[in-house]
C-alpha cells in the first residue's frame, strides 16, 4: 500500500461508501485527492454517500462538498461507468432506484462480475443491521452519541496537537469497543455472507459498519469497503481481478502529518487502549 504515490493508480473497478458528506466527520479534501488520483472502468458509490439524517438536524456544507460531487459527475461524463446504490443515511435516494441521473445508474443492490468471472453481490448492508432491523430509535441513538463522539474527538485532537502528539481517533476507538461489545459486526457480516451464500454469489461487498476488510468466511469472500470519516479507505479491483483494500491516508501520510487532516491507522491507538480493544474482541 506504500507504494502508492502521486500518479494516477487505474484499477478495474473502485468501491467507496459511507462518505457522509454533510457533516463534519467527513473528510473530503482525503476523497478528492483520492478521486484525483484514481481511475477504473466501474466507480460504485456503496451508500451514505450524502448523510441526509443529519443535514436535517444540522446543515453542514462545505466547497469540498461539492467538489466530491462535481469530481463525480465529471468522472461518469468521461467514462467511467458509476453506479451509486443507497444507504440508510441517504435512503431517500431508493425512491429513485432504477433511474439514471446523467451517466450515474441508481441501483437498490447489484452484482458485479470480477475480471476473473467471481461474481459479487454489492449492497449497502444496512438491512442486515440488527439494531436498525429491531429498533430503529436505538439506531438513532447510536448516531447521536457517534456523533457527540467526532465533536469530542475533533477537540481533544487540538489538545494533542498543542502537546505534540500524533492523531488519535476517539470515535473509531469507541466505536470498535462498543460495536465489538454488543457483537454487532460479527452478526453483520454472518447475515451479509449468508445472503450472498444464498444468493449463490462468490462473495460479497458492502459498506455500512465502517470497518474496511477482506475476508474468506467458508467459501464465501466478505468485502468492506470502509469509510471517509475515520479509515479514508476503498475497496479495489485491479485488471486481474485481483481485489485490494487502499488505506489513502496511509499513502499519504507525510501530507497528512502537516494537515492532520485524518487519522493514518491504527498504529496512532496507544498501546494500552489497543490491548484493551484487541481484549474486548477477544471475549467474543
Ligand atoms: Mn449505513
Amino acid at each position: 500500500m506504500n507504494d502508492l504515490s502521486k500518479q494516477q493508480h487505474r484499477y478495474r473497478s473502485i468501491w467507496i461508501s459511507d462518505i457522509h458528506l454533510g457533516t463534519r466527520g467527513c473528510q473530503a479534501e482525503m476523497l478528492l485527492d483520492f478521486l484525483k488520483n484514481t481511475e477504473s472502468k466501474y466507480l460504485y458509490l456503496v451508500g451514505d454517500i450524502i448523510d441526509g439524517w443529519r443535514m436535517k438536524r444540522a446543515w453542514y456544507w462545505r466547497q469540498a462538498h461539492n467538489d466530491v460531487i462535481q469530481k463525480i459527475l465529471r468522472k461518469a461524463r468521461k467514462g467511467t461507468r458509476v453506479i451509486y446504490i443507497p444507504g440508510n443515511h441517504d435512503e431517500n435516494f431508493r425512491d429513485f432506484t432504477d433511474h439514471r441521473f446523467g451517466r450515474v445508474a441508481i441501483l437498490y443492490e447489484t452484482v458485479h462480475t470480477m475480471a476473473d468471472g467471481r461474481r459479487f453481490l454489492v449492497l449497502h448492508g444496512d438491512r442486515f443491521d440488527g439494531v436498525i432491523k429491531y429498533a430503529k430509535w436505538l439506531a438513532f441513538l447510536g448516531d447521536n452519541a457517534y456523533n457527540a463522539a467526532i465533536a469530542v474527538n475533533m477537540w481533544f485532537n487540538v489538545v494533542r496537537k498543542t502537546f505534540g502528539l500524533p492523531y488519535w481517533s476517539l470515535s473509531a476507538y469507541l466505536k470498535h469497543k462498543v460495536k465489538n461489545a454488543v457483537e454487532y459486526i460479527s452478526k453483520f457480516e454472518d447475515a451479509v455472507v449468508d445472503e450472498a451464500r444464498r444468493r449463490g454469489t462468490d462473495g460479497v461487498i458492502c459498506g455500512h459498519i465502517h470497518t474496511a476488510e477482506i475476508r474468506d468466511m467458508n467459501g464465501i469472500t466478505y468485502c468492506n469497503d470502509g469509510d471517509w470519516v475515520e479509515s479514508c479507505s476503498a475497496l479495489v479491483e485491479h485488471m486481474d481481478g485481483r481485489l485490494e483494500i487502499l488505506r489513502w491516508a496511509d499513502a499519504q501520510s507525510l501530507s497528512l502529518q502537516e494537515n492532520d487532516v485524518c487519522e493514518s491507522s491504527s498504529s496512532a491507538t496507544p498501546g494500552f487502549l489497543r490491548s484493551m480493544a484487541s481484549s474486548v474482541r477477544s471475549i467474543l
